[in-house]
């Protein structure tokens, strides 16, 4: 008798912790977000109003849950796990790209954008940088990176010196200190440093894409750990709207890819 209350104790458990969070979120009437900022992931406007690609999925995704509003917090790349960590923000949606250290402390929800990885560079690439590894390559380069952000690792990795690599917290201040020229090169996505050259309209400027050898990153929502339950609901609405290209209609006009989304997956994207 006593196995039997024991074993089906722990068969509910999952469901009441996603019945309890996702209950709360309901409650709540909204679902915090963390967001970085950087069109047309993640967007601000003035008058506060939050968009881009990430955010609008999960508005739909929350919305199709029971959710009805989400609150953003923008946060530096670096700063969005451990916030999700002590529980400032319910779930991270930015384009944090996923990769396995990152899987390893999160549940990411199934893949939501992709991109690959593109340099702002003088005009004419005076230097010729077409990797990370070219900018290790050149003892006077500097390298502007998001803090804590993927660029920043590619390039420490490819053997940039710490201090060769600056860390710039948005995509206004990574422009303003290439036409200053207080660094050689600044590094985001593809889509993030197309939506920069566009606004800036400066004809000194050019992108270079896409980095070679830098592979094509995907994001996906991200979870606290604990949180599994509600992550695998996300993921039911989420796969839905894939299906019925509700998906596509809203990533697609901001320049991502909602194939190359459905070409992957967490398991993949994680090495698992
Ligand atoms: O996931 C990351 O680390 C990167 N994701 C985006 C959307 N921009 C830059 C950042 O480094």
């Amino acid at each position: 008798m006593k196995k039997t209350l024991l074993t089906l104790a722990l068969m509910v458990t999952p469901v009441c912790a996603m019945a309890d969070k996702l209950d709360d979120l309901k409650a709540q009437g909204f679902v915090r977000i963390a967001i970085a900022n950087e069109p047309p992931f993640t967007a601000v406007a003035a008058d506060g109003t939050v968009s881009g690609a990430a955010p609008d999925v999960a508005r739909e995704v929350f919305k199709r849950l029971g959710v009805g509003e989400v609150v953003a917090s923008i946060s530096e790349y670096g700063a969005m796990i451990p916030g999700l960590q002590a529980h400032r923000h319910d779930v991270i949606t930015a384009g944090l790209f996923m990769k396995p250290e990152r899987c390893a402390a999160v549940a990411y929800s199934e893949p939501v954008l992709c991109d690959a990885e593109s340099f702002l560079l003088p005009k004419g690439n005076p230097k010729g940088f077409k990797s990370f590894a070219d900018i290790a390559a050149d003892p006077t380069a500097k390298i502007g990176a998001p803090g804590g952000g993927t660029e920043e690792k590619l390039a420490l990795d490819a053997g940039v010196p710490r201090d060769r690599v600056i860390v710039v917290p948005d995509g206004q201040s990574g422009l303003k200190m290439l036409q200053d020229g207080r660094i050689d090169v600044y590094s985001l996505p593809i889509l993030s440093i197309s939506d920069l050259m566009k606004k800036a309209e400066d004809p000194n400027l050019e992108m270079f894409a896409p980095v070679e050898g830098a592979p094509v990153y995907c994001d996906g929502a991200a979870f606290n750990k604990d949180d599994t339950a509600l992550r695998d609901a996300f993921d039911v609405e989420l796969a839905k709207m894939k299906e019925s290209r509700d998906f596509a209609k809203i990533i697609e006009p901001y320049g991502f890819s909602a194939a190359a989304a459905m070409s992957t997956s967490r398991a993949k994207l994680c090495g698992e």
